[in-house]
């Protein structure tokens, strides 16, 4: 497994809770995002849904995200001012990652609840770990609605993910934020570096005030990124493997489908299923999913995605 983090504390701690937060961005750097967020907020085209994309769904999403925005030039733009403004400080703490996709994610007054999730999975989590960077431009705290976690939750649920495949978890989300859900309230410039794969939420902003912050998701130079697609349409069984890269992402998102002239490398069988609240609390102390040393030997040298499959089907 190779490292996220340069700095081998860090790296232990993030092993250990799927997080860490750090110093990031100097107050003035702060201020001059917000500036920008402001100032090229004009040339935002608006939130994208799913009646957008002829898709049908109750989701309803109530934050401004910039990964849904209907101009794609925005996008872009957006993406540059960010990886550029992170670049030196992403190489201080990381170990050769590259970034794939930029937010600004703002919560107005009253509104803009992010439900319980795990990110998508942008490359083989078996070899290395992919990670979000959530940088707040603001404090951010319970009330307005900072990021909360669960400690510990990476790499032990949802090992296929992508916008198509139901989670497991997704029928018990309320008792997993009231059970075991901790707020991670974060100093404005300060950046709470997460594994994609650990279980997240944030409440509705409850004060008057702004809860804008910036999350930038990168995965390791040297992997292939990849995306899980289910076609409910066809097979809902049936998982394909996209080989994807950043502008991908730039004209993506999660009501679409993908075009066909996206190289698929691989499909496998996935059944989803749900979970019971019992069984989350006793995958908690369980170990990871990424840990080889449970498989047998033919099975640890397949490639990720078809090791899921021949675990599937051995249980
Ligand atoms: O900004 C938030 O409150 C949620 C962020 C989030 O879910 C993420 O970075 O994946």
């Amino acid at each position: 497994m190779r490292n996220t983090f340069k700095d081998q504390k860090l790296e232990e701690c993030f092993q250990e809770d799927g997080y860490v937060e750090v110093p990031f961005l100097t107050n003035e750097e702060v201020e001059k995002l917000k500036a920008y967020y402001f100032d090229t907020l004009k040339e935002s085209g608006g939130r994208l849904g799913p009646e957008d994309e002829k898709y049908s769904s109750n989701q309803e999403i109530t934050y401004d995200f910039t990964f849904i925005d209907k101009n794609t030039d925005y996008k872009q733009q957006v993406f540059d001012m960010i990886t550029k403004s992170f670049a030196n400080r992403v190489d201080d703490y990381l170990d050769n990652y590259k970034p794939i996709i930029a937010n600004f994610i703002r919560k107005k007054e009253d509104g803009g609840e992010v439900p319980l999730h795990q990110n998508w999975a942008f490359a083989d989590e078996h070899k290395c770990s992919t990670v979000s960077i959530w940088c707040p431009l603001v404090d951010s705290n319970k009330d307005n609605g900072t990021l909360e976690v669960v400690p510990g939750s990476h790499k032990r649920y949802g090992e296929v993910r992508g916008p198509m495949i139901k989670s497991e978890l997704a029928d018990i989300q309320s008792e997993i934020i009231d059970k075991y859900m901790q707020p991670v309230e974060t100093k404005a410039g300060n950046a709470v570096v997460l594994d994609d794969s650990i279980v997240h939420y944030s409440s509705p902003n409850h004060t008057d005030g702004l809860r804008l912050a910036i999350q930038l998701i990168l995965i390791p130079k040297e992997e292939k990124s990849i995306h899980f697609h289910m076609d409910l349409s066809k097979d809902r069984s049936m998982v394909e493997v996209l080989e994807v890269d950043k502008d991908f992402y730039m004209k993506f998102n999660p009501w679409k489908k993908p075009s066909e002239d996206v190289p698929r490398i691989d499909s496998f069988k996935y059944e989803p299923f749900d979970m019971k609240i019992e069984e989350f609390g006793n995958k908690l102390n369980q170990p990871r999913f990424d840990d080889n040393n449970q498989l047998e030997k033919p099975v640890k040298e397949l490639s990720w995605w078809k090791k899921v499959q021949s675990k599937i089907i051995r249980t």
